[in-house]
This record gives C-alpha cells, sequence and structure tokens, in this order.
C-alpha cells in the first residue's frame, strides 16, 4: 500500500462541487441553445477550414425533470500541454458523469497526451483507479505530452485506434493550442463521417485561455496562489535581512495574468508587464531605466532591497527582441537541419552563423545580448513552433543590465547604494500544487460537463462553466463552439487557424489596480503575505477566487 501524506488522506475524502443544473445527472438535463456564432476574427477563412463545424450556436444547460436513458458510449481522455492543477478532477468529474448516466459506459484514458491516441496507448479506468487521483495536483494520472495533432496520418491513426475501443468521443484538456487541435479534429472526423464527437476543457495555468464565455482557465487559480505565497514569504525575506533585491520570474509563456495576478495578490515593488511594455513600445534599455531609477530612488530612502516581478514571456514583448526572435524563428526551422549548423563545433561559431543569417539590424541586437541568453534563444523549438522561454534567464539578464548601469552610475556619482541581487523562477512549483477548493470544484464541473456535452450530441465545442465568483450552486454550465474564438495567425511561417490567446487588457480593472497602486507599492512597502493554500475553515479563506476573476466580474474596484 502506498504511504500518503496526512493532507493526500483528507483531499482524497473532499468532494467537489458542480453547479446546480448538474447535480441531478446528465440524463436529467436539458440544453438551451444560444445565437449561431462568429469565429472572433477572420471569419471568412475560419469557415472555409471548418466547414461542418463552424457557426454553431453557444448551448447551456437547465436541469429537467424528466430522466432520460442514454445508451452505452465509450469516451476517450487525453491529456496536453503543460501540467496544470486539477487535470485529475476533470477526468474524475468526465467519469463520474458517464458511469451515472449509464454504468456500462466505458472511459479510455490516452497515455502521454495527444501521442496516446495516434499510438493507441491507453488504460481503461475503474473506480479504483480514479479515486486513488480525486483531488490531487499533477498529470500523472496519464501523463501529458505536446505532440500537435494535425496531420491526416495522425487523424487516420487516431481514428482507427477510436473504432478498435468502440470510442465515439474524445476529450482533450489543453490550452490555446491542444484545443485548436480538438477543433482541427472535430472537423476532420464530421468531414469523414466517423460518428466521433470531439470536446475540449480550458486548461492552463498561465490563464489566457479565456473569453466572454471561459471566465478562466483551470489552474491559474491554484499556480498564481502557490507563487503568491512564495513571493510573500521572500518579500518577507527581504523585509528581515534588508540586503538583497530579489527578481523572480514567474511563469506565462505569452500573456502576464500570472504576474499580474501574483503581484496583486503580494504587492511587490516592480511588476513589470509584457503588454505595457510592447504597447508603450520599451526598448530593453528604457527597461532598465524604469527599474534602475526605482532601484536608485529606494537607495536613496536607504533600502538596497526590493522585490521585481517579470513574466516570463517579456523577452518576445519587448519590440526590438520579439522581432528578433520572429526573424530568428523563420531561420532556426532551417538551421536545424543545416549541416553546417548542426555540425558547428563551438557556440561561437554558431553565434556567427545565426548572426550572418538573420537581417541586419536583427542580427545587431542578437549580438549584443550576453552569450547565455544567445545560446537560450537557440534552444529547440517547441512543437507549436514557440520559443520556449522557460529556458531564457530574463530575470539574470535584466540583474546584468542594471548592475553594469548602477556601476556607471555609481562612477558618476549618482548613485552610491549597494546592489546585490537574488534571481528565481517560478513555475513548475506551482504546476502540479494540490488543487485549491475553486480548481478541485471547478476541474470536476468541467469534467462533468464535457460528459453532458457529448450526451447531447455536439461535437467541436470546449466544456463551459461561468459565474464562477458566485458558490458554485450558481455557476452557469455550458459549451462553446471552438471555432467562435478563433482568428489566423502566423506559425512555422505559415498563417493557420488558432485559439486567440487572451492578453493582460491595458484598460482592463485588473490591470488599472497596478497602474493606481505600483509608484506606492515601489517606494513603500506594502507587501501582502498570502500564505499557503487553505483547503478547510472559513470559506472567506478556503474558497476566495483570483483576484483577476473578481475585479473582471466586479462593476465596482472598491470592493477589492
Ligand atoms: P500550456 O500552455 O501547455 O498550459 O503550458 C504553459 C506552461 O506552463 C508555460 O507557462 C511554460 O512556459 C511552459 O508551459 C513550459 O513548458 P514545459 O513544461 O514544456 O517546460
Amino acid at each position: 500500500m502506498t504511504k500518503l501524506s496526512p493532507l493526500q488522506i483528507e483531499r482524497l475524502k473532499y468532494e467537489p462541487k458542480l453547479p446546480a443544473s448538474l447535480r441531478k445527472g446528465v440524463n436529467s438535463l436539458e440544453m438551451v441553445e444560444g445565437s449561431p456564432t462568429q469565429s472572433v476574427r477572420d471569419q471568412e477563412q475560419i469557415q472555409a477550414l471548418f466547414k461542418n463545424t463552424y457557426g454553431k450556436p453557444t448551448v447551456t444547460f437547465e436541469s429537467s425533470p424528466t430522466e432520460k436513458t442514454s445508451q452505452p458510449r465509450n469516451v476517450g481522455v487525453i491529456l496536453s500541454g503543460g501540467q496544470a492543477p486539477g487535470g485529475h478532477n476533470v477526468i474524475a468529474g468526465l467519469y463520474d458523469a458517464l458511469k451515472n448516466a449509464n454504468p456500462a459506459n466505458k472511459l479510455y484514458g490516452f497515455l502521454g497526451g495527444p501521442s496516446g491516441i495516434i499510438d493507441g496507448k491507453y488504460v481503461e479506468f475503474t473506480d479504483e483507479f480514479i479515486d486513488a487521483y480525486r483531488n490531487t495536483g499533477g498529470f500523472d494520472i496519464i501523463g501529458s505530452g505536446r505532440t500537435k495533432l494535425e496531420t491526416e496520418e495522425q487523424f487516420q491513426k487516431s481514428l482507427a485506434v477510436c473504432q478498435k475501443l468502440g470510442i465515439t468521443a474524445v476529450v482533450i484538456i489543453g490550452g490555446d493550442d491542444s484545443n485548436t487541435n480538438a477543433a482541427l479534429l472535430a472537423e476532420w472526423f464530421v468531414k469523414n463521417n466517423a460518428g466521433i464527437q470531439v470536446i475540449g476543457c480550458p486548461k492552463t495555468i498561465d490563464g489566457d485561455l479565456k473569453n466572454e464565455q471561459i471566465e478562466i482557465s483551470f489552474g491559474f487559480d491554484t499556480a498564481t496562489k502557490t507563487y503568491a505565497e512564495l513571493i510573500g514569504n521572500i518579500e518577507r525575506d527581504a523585509n528581515s535581512a534588508k540586503k538583497y533585491w530579489h527578481f523572480i520570474k514567474i511563469m506565462g509563456r505569452s500573456a502576464s495574468h500570472v504576474a499580474l495576478e501574483a503581484a496583486l495578490q503580494t504587492q511587490p515593488n516592480i511588476t513589470l508587464i509584457s503588454e505595457e511594455i510592447e504597447a508603450k513600445k520599451m526598448s530593453l534599455s528604457s527597461i532598465i531605466d524604469y527599474m534602475t531609477d526605482i532601484i536608485v530612488k529606494r537607495s536613496n530612502n536607504g533600502k538596497n532591497f526590493g522585490i521585481a516581478v517579470i513574466p516570463e514571456g517579456l523577452i518576445e514583448f519587448i519590440p526590438e527582441m520579439g522581432t528578433m526572435i520572429s526573424n530568428l524563428n523563420d531561420i532556426m526551422a532551417n538551421l536545424e537541419t543545416d549541416a553546417s549548423f548542426v555540425n558547428a563545433t563551438s557556440m561561437r561559431e554558431k553565434f556567427d552563423i545565426v548572426e550572418n543569417r538573420l537581417d541586419a539590424a536583427n542580427a545587431g541586437v542578437y549580438s549584443s545580448l550576453p552569450s547565455i541568453i544567445k545560446e537560450q534563444l537557440l534552444a529547440d523549438r517547441d512543437p507549436h513552433g514557440n520559443v520556449q522561454v522557460s529556458k531564457i534567464e530574463t530575470e539574470k539578464l535584466l540583474i546584468q543590465m542594471i548592475d553594469s548601469r548602477l556601476e556607471d552610475l555609481k562612477k558618476q556619482g549618482d548613485f552610491i547604494g549597494k546592489f546585490s541581487a537574488q534571481s528565481h523562477f517560478f513555475g513548475y512549483e506551482g504546476r502540479c500544487a494540490f488543487p485549491s477548493n475553486f480548481d478541485a470544484d471547478y476541474c470536476y464541473s468541467l469534467g462533468y460537463n464535457a460528459f453532458a456535452l457529448i450526451a447531447n450530441g455536439l461535437t467541436g465545442y470546449l466544456s463551459s462553466i461561468r459565474n464562477l465568483t458566485e458558490s458554485a450552486d450558481k455557476w452557469i454550465a455550458g459549451g462553446v463552439p471552438l471555432t467562435m474564438m478563433m482568428n489566423m495567425e502566423k506559425r512555422h511561417g505559415e498563417m493557420k487557424p488558432v485559439i486567440q490567446k487572451a492578453l493582460v487588457k491595458l484598460d482592463g480593472a485588473v490591470f488599472k489596480k497596478l497602474q493606481d497602486n505600483r509608484e506606492d507599492w515601489a517606494m513603500n512597502d506594502r507587501y501582502l503575505f498570502p500564505g499557503a493554500v487553505q483547503y478547510f475553515g472559513p470559506s472567506s479563506v478556503c474558497d476566495i477566487t483570483t483576484v483577476t476573476l473578481q475585479l473582471e466580474k466586479s462593476k465596482s474596484l472598491a470592493s477589492v
């Protein structure tokens, strides 16, 4: 018998809450259709690419007094992309809904992400199997992966595997890229009369898969609470020792939602928001000016310490860097198979090859970077063609540049203080934490609701649970067509249909909260110490969701 920690034992007993409409089970639901939908942009191109699944209405579920009977079904589930707290509960919710509808139903889990459905690697879930993972963090129940599902051959293989197992519906739990795959697979299955439905669930700690219908992606709540705990602890340490500046990079591959939420929970001295930097066209040098100015002013007040929060995706949002990285991405696609590059015996040689291929201005930007950053920028792209920003040590780049700027100021007599910095990267620490009560409930509901979408014959939909700042009984369950969230974007040098990422809105209430307070937080130490995630005790402590969601939903800012 595996030994469990005391908290593991307690969390296994937790009973996640469902929206009132889902509580009587999927057989007692009525589906209400909204109006037909359109994609967020590029309507003609998206409609042409998704002839069979485009334009469907949004749907919501209401509890019905009549109970339907349900045909036996086999369903497959895939965990896709980076881990996010609550993934196990999505599967548990799906399993419970499916067994409640008809005990003969079967749930298969594809192993290791989307490659599992292509290669036919799977497990069949049982009560005992599922019970061991309820309310736990991680994706280890079946594993995850980043294989991109997009080719005819992959679709054919997936179809053969589903047919062998009698699977008539697949649930893909993933972020924007994975749900783009879900939309492509749904369309292909309909076009080929496969009789297999595809439903997505909105996962990513990055918080960038959201829109009018999807209020938050799961995992964001727990991950940001975990990072906020760690930042709070470091703030306390900095305020005690008063000798270090802590530069903390926080995950979020593109959007800065995670950094912004963690900052609102902890009130550090400096918070960079990539979207603002891009909008203001701030160069790397002007970011260094901004940060150095605060460091000098604090030092003049006798404070040679502080906390700076840096979003992981920053580097791509600094205009000259973003342009250079985009040029680099295009040339890297060829360089990865270029003999002179692959066989180069030193990094110096690789840098020279890259600089020769980049456009002149981009070569200048690239060559100005420290060798370690140049090397990190050459690391493999992910399967979607993205730079792996988690491998780029932006926090160290900023420290190095600020240090040398302060040396110059010192020589001119404009800085007499000390600058001693520590760097941190918080990302993997938060992705597999025990889900908060919010994420445990939300994920279970998303999975349960995914089966409701299946039972109502839908395909190409994302499971949607809304009204999330209210208690779970008032949550609204339904579905949103995946094509509604799509637009055309350049990937690997070609225009492709993809789900639009939600970036931080600079005119929104959440960013405004930071903007209104940051001068005060920079000079005065308004640190907040959120402490560890709470699972038991008063609801005001255990069940509150993110500041982001509360501000996005609240009409008045004053209450938060
Ligand atoms: P998803 O978009 O798949 O949810 O993953 C997001 C993320 O956690 C980013 O924040 C981070 O940059 C990336 O995954 C790291 O990926 P990996 O686990 O492959 O290192």
